[in-house]
């Protein structure tokens, strides 16, 4: 199937949706036993392991053209890659294009406990598992995402510990980010080996804004947009990393050019701006986070930007002149309500705008379904359809109906 030139999508994860912990031989998770909200485990979650086949139904019914959904690493270490064939010959059957990542934060509990992201090693592990995964899937996919927001594992998995593997190390996690560089370039390497279709990223990027224009306030946002995502951006785009880290990452000869692997796309994963000031007395941290309060929030307290959408994305074209065509990989927002869901349709829709102003070549909507919201649990509900978590019912909202509209729309002319 030939990319159309915009392609409307939405996305998951694996551990957020699948479920079945030990089927397939499905290997442990560090997510697996990780402190969420008290009494709620992914264990089940959406029982999308057993379910695919009418997610993938409901997927048809929307119209999109892709589905980004991410490869369990723990589950491809049994005989996972079984039902990621099945699922992939199902989206085929129904029209929509296999957009594969192939690390959404659910590190095999043995890799982990050799050292995890911490360790080297871990990124050429990693590039046997993307080779593992291209091997089978690789003449249906239609494009791959080796890690998905890097950012996020190196900032809540290691240096603050709010996500597993719970590590506080602050500074000390740095490695972690360099580590995970290396695997996305090792494995960029496997995919084109392997004859991949399209290769790219799903970077999680926030504009940043200084508190004030004072030179301290200044500095602290840079300091922060370093670490979030310059950190991420520079080396895959251009082989070097921002100078106020380059010291403190672990970089042998060579890891540079490994990691800076042309790209097909750049994916965004995009959600809110970041305010920051100059920290506080005793803040072991060059920045402290304060609360953008001028614009309304979702039910999640994340700030409603529209238009950091555009600013991150123009941000990213002077920063990197020769940036490849950009996907917005995730956006979508979390509200309680049930069906009716007005808050989600304005919030999609001002998104969706801001994208295509920005020039992207493909919007994904995060997500099709209610799901684990890792430290949050069940709390949150980013979905298009709503699913009752006792009778893995599924209703579509308003915003599913929203969406598919808006997407029809598009393909009669813009
Ligand atoms: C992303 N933050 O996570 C992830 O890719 C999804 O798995 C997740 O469900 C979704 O966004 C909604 O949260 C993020 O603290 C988690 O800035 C935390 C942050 C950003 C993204």
């Amino acid at each position: 199937m030939p990319l159309p030139d915009f392609l409307w999508g939405v996305s998951t994860s694996a551990f957020q949706i699948e479920g079945a912990f030990t089927e397939d031989g499905r290997a442990p998770s560090v997510w697996d036993e990780f402190p969420s909200i008290e009494g709620h485990t992914a264990e089940i979650a959406c029982d999308h392991r057993h379910r695919y086949a009418e997610d993938v139904a409901l997927m048809r019914d929307l119209g999109v053209d892709a589905y980004r959904f991410s490869v369990s690493w723990p589950r491809v270490e049994g005989t996972g890659l079984d039902f990621y064939d099945r699922l992939v010959d199902e989206l085929l059957a129904a029209d929509i294009r296999p957009v594969v990542t192939l690390y959404h934060w659910d590190t095999p509990r043995h890799v982990e406990d050799a050292g995890g992201w911490l360790n080297r090693d871990t990124a050429s592990r990693f590039a046997d598992y993307a080779a593992a995964v291209a091997a089978r899937l690789v003449d249906r996919v239609a494009m791959w995402i080796p890690l998905n927001e890097p950012a996020m594992t190196t900032l809540l998995g290691y240096a603050i510990g709010q996500h597993a593997p719970g590590k506080a190390l602050l500074y000390d996690a740095l490695p972690t980010a360099h580590h995970l560089n290396l695997a996305h370039g090792l494995a960029v390497r496997a995919l084109r080996a392997a004859g991949a279709a399209a290769v790219g990223t799903a970077n999680n990027h926030t504009p940043v804004w200084p508190a004030s224009p004072s030179d301290d306030d200044r500095a602290a946002a840079a300091a922060y947009s370093a670490l979030h995502n310059w950190l991420y951006a520079d080396p895959v785009l251009a082989g070097r990393y921002p100078e106020e880290l380059a010291d403190r990452l672990p970089v042998r000869d060579g890891d540079l050019a490994t990691i800076a692997q042309p790209l097909d796309f750049y994916g965004v994963n995009y959600y809110n701006p970041t305010r920051l000031r100059a920290p506080s007395e005793g803040n072991p941290l060059p920045f402290e986070l304060v609360d953008i309060a001028e614009h309304p929030k979702t039910g999640y307290g994340w700030p409603v930007v529209p238009s950091g959408l555009e600013e991150i994305v123009a941000e990213l074209r002077r920063r990197h002149p020769a940036l490849p065509p950009v996907h917005i990989t995730e956006n979508g927002c979390s509200y309680p309500h049930e069906i009716a869901d007005t808050a989600r349709i304005a919030y999609l829709d001002a998104h969706v705008e801001a994208a295509l102003r920005a020039g992207a070549s493909g919007y994904f909507v995060w997500s099709l379904l209610d799901n684990f919201e890792w430290d949050s649990g069940y709390t949150q509900r980013f979905g298009l359809v709503h699913v009752d978590y006792e009778t893995q019912r599924r209703t579509p909202r308003d915003s599913f109906r929203w969406y598919r509209d808006r997407i029809r729309r598009d393909r009669t002319g813009r």
